[in-house]
């Protein structure tokens, strides 16, 4: 805890929290609130960083080699609000001695949920449907109106086997009877494989084209930069659907709104993007992908736990003490 004889370190959350969370941290520090919750430029990340004592960011925020090295510096503690952390450069906070931490386990099964809806909605068609109806579109019932497909008894392929991949798995194998099939940098135990009746794929390529849904759980950055590019689209099933939770650049997005057009592939439901809250004018035109604004998280109580969470490494940090969700 602060000792109240000292005086409290400065804190900044870049956009607006839940009112929970944004009490939690405000009753205990020296906190500025984002009040219009405009995302901040590189200057103001700038400034922050002269400013205060932690900048708690959000994916909105990038936070480069240039805003972490900022001269006469004082941030010492990067309070990441979510579980990824790609908008931050984790070497370039280790150079300058910044404590990073995110926020694991609490957004597990709201992000499994987002992926599980992506994937229904795709298959069945949902945009399309209400859209249609809202539209005035809808002329009544007929056997061959919307037809979609069926994700019963199909093939669900993940790429990463983390936590909310392991959700997702869940979720489709014992809800949907699915057959799950993953690919990732280490295979999982063969108790995690068996929670989920999952196979290993050492080949992503063979898990592209035995899959009838490809959803994405893999971290963003260099390393998965466009893992999804024209050449691994075209491996996949004329029939198959691809979710993406992850992150938007996990994705070749002109690629993929090609191989929607062509009907390389039937269709895809993504939540994120590579230039947000840009989203490639080849997608919007399209019928056949369900295109949601980066909500994976976004429940009333994962908001909060996500704050209350990056308050918990805050609260150990400041207290001199190891914080459990360190990155770097
Ligand atoms: C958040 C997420 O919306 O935690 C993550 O990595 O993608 C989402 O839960 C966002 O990243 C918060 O910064």
């Amino acid at each position: 805890m602060v000792n109240p004889t000292q005086s409290k370190p400065k804190i900044l959350l870049s956009r607006r929290w839940t009112r929970e969370a944004e009490q939690y941290l405000s009753e205990r520090y020296d906190v500025t609130l984002n009040v219009n919750d405009v995302p901040l430029d590189a200057a103001a990340l700038t400034q922050a960083m002269r400013d205060y004592d932690a900048i708690c960011p959000t994916v909105s925020d990038s936070l480069n080699a240039a805003i972490l090295g900022t001269p006469g510096a004082r941030v010492k503690l990067i309070g990441n609000f979510g579980v990824g952390f790609n908008h931050i450069d984790i070497e370039a906070a280790r150079k300058a001695g910044i404590t990073v931490t995110n926020t694991p386990d609490v957004l597990t099964d709201t992000t499994a949920d987002l992926a599980i809806l992506l994937m229904l909605m795709a298959t069945r068609r949902a945009g399309e449907g209400e859209r249609e109806l809202r539209e005035g579109r809808w002329t009544g019932w007929r056997p061959t109106h919307l037809l979609g497909q069926d994700v019963t008894n199909k093939t669900l392929g993940l790429v990463g086997f983390g936590r909310i991949a392991q959700a997702t798995a869940r979720r489709a194998h014992l809800g949907f009877g699915m057959r799950i099939a993953y690919h990732s940098r280490r295979r999982a135990t063969a108790q995690v494989e068996a929670q989920c009746n999952a196979t290993y794929y050492e080949s992503l390529d063979a898990l592209l084209a035995d899959s009838d849904v490809l959803s994405l759980h893999c971290p963003g950055g260099a390393e998965t930069h466009h893992l999804i590019n024209r050449t691994r689209l075209g491996l996949m099933k004329q029939t198959a659907v691809l979710v993406n939770t992850a992150r938007g650049p996990v994705v070749d997005e002109a690629a993929l709104a090609e191989s929607l057009a062509s009907g390389q592939i039937a269709a895809a439901g993504l939540d994120v993007y590579e230039r947000e809250p840009i989203v490639h004018p080849g997608l919007l035109a399209l019928q056949n992908v369900v295109l949601l604004p980066h909500m994976g998280s976004g429940t009333l109580e994962t908001r909060t736990a996500m704050g209350l969470r990056v308050a918990r490494n805050v609260d150990l940090f400041f207290a001199g003490q190891p914080v459990s969700d360190k990155v770097v």
